[in-house]
Formats: C-alpha cells, structure tokens, sequence
C-alpha cells in the first residue's frame, strides 16, 4: 500500500484546525500509521526543502516553518499519494478552490495549512527524514 508524509503546518496549528484535516484524511478512507506533534529542527528544514534553499523565500519559510510545532504523520492508502495532492489544492492557498484543505484552511502561497509529499521518491525521503522504522504502526 501507497504512503504519504502529510504536515499539518504552523498557520493551520495556530488556527486550531488539526482536527479538521485528520478528519478529511480518515472521510477519504485513508489509515494514519505515524505521527508527531512536533517542532521542526532547523536542519530537518535545510533537506526537506533543499530544492528551495536558493530561493528569496527559504529564510521565511524556514522561520515560519519552525514557528510552532507540526502535525507530522505517515498516511496510507490506495493511489494516496496523488489523492492527499488533489485535496490539498494547489501551493497558493488564494487560487486553491473551496472544498480543498488549502482552499479552506490555507492563508496564501506560504502559509497554506498542509504539505503532502509530491511523488513517490519525496515520499520515501521524506518517511526517512521524519520516522523511525518503530514509529510506524504496521497493521
Ligand atoms: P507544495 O507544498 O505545494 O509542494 P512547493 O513549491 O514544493 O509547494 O513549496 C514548498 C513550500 O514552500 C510551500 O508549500 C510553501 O509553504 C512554500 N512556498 C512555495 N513557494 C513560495 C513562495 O513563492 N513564497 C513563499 N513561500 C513559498
Ligand atoms: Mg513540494
């Protein structure tokens, strides 16, 4: 079965809509098997978003990024990958359409409630960065 590494981020934490988001995963069916309430170690960051460290925005990214905890967890379903992307919307949460978790819960292009792994290689490093093998529950 397919696994994704979905992070509830620091705008969506402040807002008080952890709940709603897990909600939306568990109606589409999906089974969470990790996670951690969790604050982001600077360097986690610096390999999460590598392909972003040259961009203008990485320094506030990586700031807002660690101005809360995270809601870091492991998903897992059929075809999830692709799924959790369709129902986050897209990265700018001002042209995500409502009923998506950005549209609905996201502020604008940085601050948009949830990160979901891109493909399946992000998905892997990502688990890798994120989890220890005992973490995960395996039903
Ligand atoms: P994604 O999260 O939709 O995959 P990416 O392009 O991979 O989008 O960017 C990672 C994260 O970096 C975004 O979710 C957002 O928080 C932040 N980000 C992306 N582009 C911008 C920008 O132009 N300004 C500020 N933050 C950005
Ligand atoms: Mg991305």
């Amino acid at each position: 079965m397919e696994r994704t590494v979905v992070l509830i981020k620091p705008d969506a934490v402040k807002r008080g809509v952890i709940g709603e988001i897990i909600t939306r995963l568990e109606k589409e069916g999906f089974t969470l098997v990790a996670a951690k309430f969790m604050r982001l170690p600077e360097d986690l960051i610096d390999q999460w978003y590598y392909h972003h460290r040259e961009k203008p925005f990485f320094p506030d990214l990586k700031a807002f990024m660690t101005s809360t905890p995270v809601m870091a967890m492991l998903w897992e379903g059929k075809d999830i990958i692709s799924r959790v992307r369709a129902i986050c919307g897209p990265t700018d949460s001002k042209k995500a359409a409502k009923g998506t978790i950005r549209g609905d819960f996201g502020i604008d292009v940085q601050m948009n409630a949830i990160h979901a792994s891109e493909n399946a290689g992000a998905a892997k490093q990502e688990l890798d960065l994120m989890f220890h093998p005992h973490e995960i529950y395996e039903y």
